[in-house]
């Protein structure tokens, strides 16, 4: 699948991209953040819209000759619109989700300013106000937190702490958290005390467009997501809001924060708005769910705590401190064996970031190339058994032969189509 321009002209990138190619076909994996995009997605990518400025919007540009980037823009909104049905204002600009959620606050709020989120280390995310962020910095971040019993979202908690504290603005939207998010709940409780409900839903906006996940359209002010995760898209992301924020969030975006958008994302992200509004989108993201509900059974039939009991979406936290390992022993070990994994931490974690009491599984990339709930079942045994064998290296690298010759059986998006 290698581009031949890149063999014939750079050898070295080009044997890069090689492996990665490789890796991606033989390689399970489970990061609940990653997925593969498809041909057509890379293509638009890797376009010659690439080459053109065009600070500014559809029509309101600061350079000439943008009549394509303004067509491909008009239509990425105009599909984002569809998608996300009933939304006002979508800016497909957004180099990256943090870059998203910055323009949504500069759009809203003024250094010093309070807002409410989830914690980093309950299910937040760097951009909710961590004080390694530029969010913690700048603006007064309170965090809520999850019950420790449940593992779940207290909605009468945050309800009491937003009364207290008064935030200007409310984060729902998480990036390990398992369960559905009530956002009719959020948008209840901004309300009440006047606060902007900003909905962050980078993790689950495939499931949202395919109808496996309520949408917060209509309930949160601003909804951010990337592009590239279970939306299937290209690595990048957008800004939707309700008519009355529409002109702040353009300019947070340009010229406040970015300078030219990229044309060929926004090619890609057009492409990928329409790849989701297929019934074969729909039926993926109900497949997602089904996955990780299976994945969760098998985990849990092998002896392993699941944070929170389950899972609603496409993600579970696996809870792997019952083993005897970290989080981050586990992570090396499927490494090992060619599952790709990340640690996390679990809610109320008594170890730091870098280590972790658990292990967070995704099934967007699985399911893309096709893998069931039988093929899942498969999937548990090789994690089991990479776990087991985790001091072993000759053992390791046995099942990561066969891991491979499991996964070589699919085919791969973006290489196979
Ligand atoms: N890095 C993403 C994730 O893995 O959830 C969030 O930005």
């Amino acid at each position: 699948m290698l581009i031949p321009s890149i063999t014939n002209t750079d050898p070295e990138v080009a044997a890069i991209i090689g492996a990665e190619e490789r890796r991606l076909r033989e390689d399970v994996v489970l990061i609940a953040s990653e997925n593969y995009a498809s041909r057509a997605v890379l293509d638009a990518t890797g376009s010659v819209l690439t080459n053109k400025y065009a600070e500014g919007y559809p029509g309101r540009r600061y350079y000439s000759g943008t009549e394509n980037v303004d067509a491909v823009e008009s239509l990425a909104i105009e599909r984002a619109k569809r998608v996300f049905s009933g939304i006002d204002h979508v800016n497909v600009q957004p180099h990256s989700g943090s870059q998203a959620n910055m323009a949504a606050y500069f759009a809203i709020l003024k250094p010093g300013d309070r807002v409410m989120s989830l914690s980093l280390d309950h299910g937040g995310h760097l951009t909710h106000g961590s004080s390694v962020s530029f969010s913690g910095r700048l603006y007064e971040f309170v965090h809520y937190t999850l019950d420790e019993a449940t593992e779940r979202l207290d909605y009468d908690l945050i309800e009491r702490q937003a009364k207290q504290l008064r935030p200007k603005m409310i984060i729902s939207g998480f990036t390990a958290y398992p369960r559905r998010v009530d956002f009719g709940r959020f948008h209840g409780i901004a309300k009440e005390v006047g606060a902007i409900h900003l909905a962050d839903i980078s993790h689950i906006a495939g499931l949202v467009v395919g109808g496996s996940h309520e949408s917060p359209v209509g309930l949160a002010d601003i909804v951010t997501t990337t592009t590239h995760k279970t939306l299937r898209g290209p690595r990048g992301a957008v800004i939707m809001s309700n008519a009355a924020n529409a002109r702040r969030i353009d300019s947070a975006v340009f010229p406040r924060m970015q300078g030219g958008p990229m044309g060929h994302t926004i090619a890609a992200k057009a492409v990928a708005f329409q790849e989701a509004s297929t019934e074969a989108f729909r039926d993926y993201a109900r497949r997602v769910v089904v996955n990780a509900s299976r994945l969760t059974e098998a985990l849990e039939a092998a002896g392993f705590r699941i944070v929170s009991g389950g899972t609603d979406n496409h993600l579970l936290l696996v809870d792997i401190r019952g083993h005897g390992m970290s989080g981050s022993e586990a992570e090396s070990a499927l490494r090992l064996a060619g599952l790709v994994a990340n640690k996390n931490q679990i809610p109320f974690d008594p170890l730091p970031p870098t280590v972790t009491s658990g292990v967070r599984l995704g099934t967007s990339a699985i399911t893309s190339r096709g893998m069931g709930p039988t093929d899942i079942t498969k999937i548990v045994d090789f994690i089991v058994e990479a776990l087991y064998a985790r001091d072993d290296s000759a053992a390791l690298s046995r099942l990561r032969a066969k891991v491979s010759a499991f996964a070589s059986g699919f085919p791969v998006p973006g290489l196979d189509d």
